[in-house]
């Protein structure tokens, strides 16, 4: 992936020693300028800066390789500080199958998400049953469906307008028929009806209850990385009305920002387990934070060897 924005930082820190030749305020002040660019918000950019100003001082920062390695170690402790880093890991069920919701508007991504993190698991040799929990619109059952076949993948639907807690009690009963490993629900996500929206995932948590003995081993919400900011208010919204485990990035290739990463992880606190990186199955990847930072600052060379 190509973050441009990103890159921006880089060179800036790059030139610092080459060009004008010392860290002054009107660096910090360019510093800013390309770190909101690039998709982080205010809040989180005056922390880096604050904490680069810290270290400019006391670690006596001499060079554009020591300004950007302090830089990269900043993003790093963000995206892996302990509230999230003890949520990173995927959590798998006790018992089998593990059942993971997912959640989020419409268009973020969500049932091209499933789809892929079902070929995702397949190809790990886990059997992936997909629970049609979106039973609010039938193109949205028959949208699973399609992404089912195409990946060879067992689904259990019920028509449209059907109940959703209903559906997830069959796929959790079908899983276990099965010997699935996961069952993946899809599920409706109606912001303007957050009431609603609340007492559905409130029976699924509870059928999840009486049939597994616990709840969902993980919510993921799944927001699109080219809406900046928005998704940040989204997840908001959504954290509001369900508890979001973690969250799924889709879309990242089609931004050349990346900070929104960054962004996400500092106001949430929820750490992303996976990013989508294009429309086929297999254009997935389970989060790495330091290979992101990273990639992030990758010089134009190296991120143009594929990963
Ligand atoms: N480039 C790109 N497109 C994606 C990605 N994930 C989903 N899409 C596209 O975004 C659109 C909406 O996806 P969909 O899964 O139907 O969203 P849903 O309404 O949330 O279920 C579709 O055209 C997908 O192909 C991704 O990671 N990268
Ligand atoms: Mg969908």
């Amino acid at each position: 992936m190509r973050f441009g924005f990103f890159k921006n930082v880089a060179n800036k820190v790059r030139q610092l020693f080459t060009g004008r030749g010392k860290i002054d305020e009107d660096f910090f002040e360019e510093l800013e300028t390309l770190l909101i660019q690039s998709d982080v918000n205010i809040h989180t950019t005056l922390t880096i800066l604050e904490d680069l100003r810290a270290a400019v001082r006391t670690e006596k920062l001499e060079s554009s390789e020591q300004v950007l390695e302090h830089l990269k170690r900043s993003l790093t402790a963000i995206l892996t500080q302990p509230e999230i880093a003890q949520k990173q890991p995927l959590k798998r069920g006790e018992t089998s199958p593990t059942l993971y919701l997912v959640v989020g508007v419409n268009g973020v991504g969500k049932t091209t998400s499933i789809a892929k993190m079902s070929h995702y698991f397949s190809s790990k040799g886990s059997k992936v049953l997909l629970a049609a929990g979106d039973t609010f619109r039938a193109a949205a059952i028959d949208q699973l469906e399609i992404w089912a076949k195409r990946t060879n993948t067992d689904i259990v639907k019920h028509k449209e307008g059907s109940d959703p807690a209903a559906v997830i009690f069959d796929a959790i009963r079908a899983g276990r028929a099965r010997g699935a490993d996961y069952v993946i629900a899809d599920t409706a996500g109606r912001l303007h009806n957050r009431a609603h929206l609340m007492e559905e995932l409130k029976k699924i948590n509870r059928i999840a209850e009486r049939e597994l003995g616990r709840l969902p081993d993980e919510t993921l919400l799944v927001l699109d990385a080219t809406t900046g900011q928005n998704a940040l208010s989204q997840a908001k919204q959504f954290m509001g009305a369900v508890a979001v485990t973690g969250l799924i990035l889709a879309k990242l290739d089609g931004t050349a920002k990346g900070g929104i990463v960054i962004t996400l992880a500092n106001e949430l606190k929820l750490p992303i387990k996976f990013i989508g990186t294009g429309e086929k199955p297999g254009d997935i990847e389970e989060f790495d934070p330091r290979k992101f930072v990273e990639g992030l600052f990758e010089t134009d060379n190296k991120s143009d060897t594929p990963t």
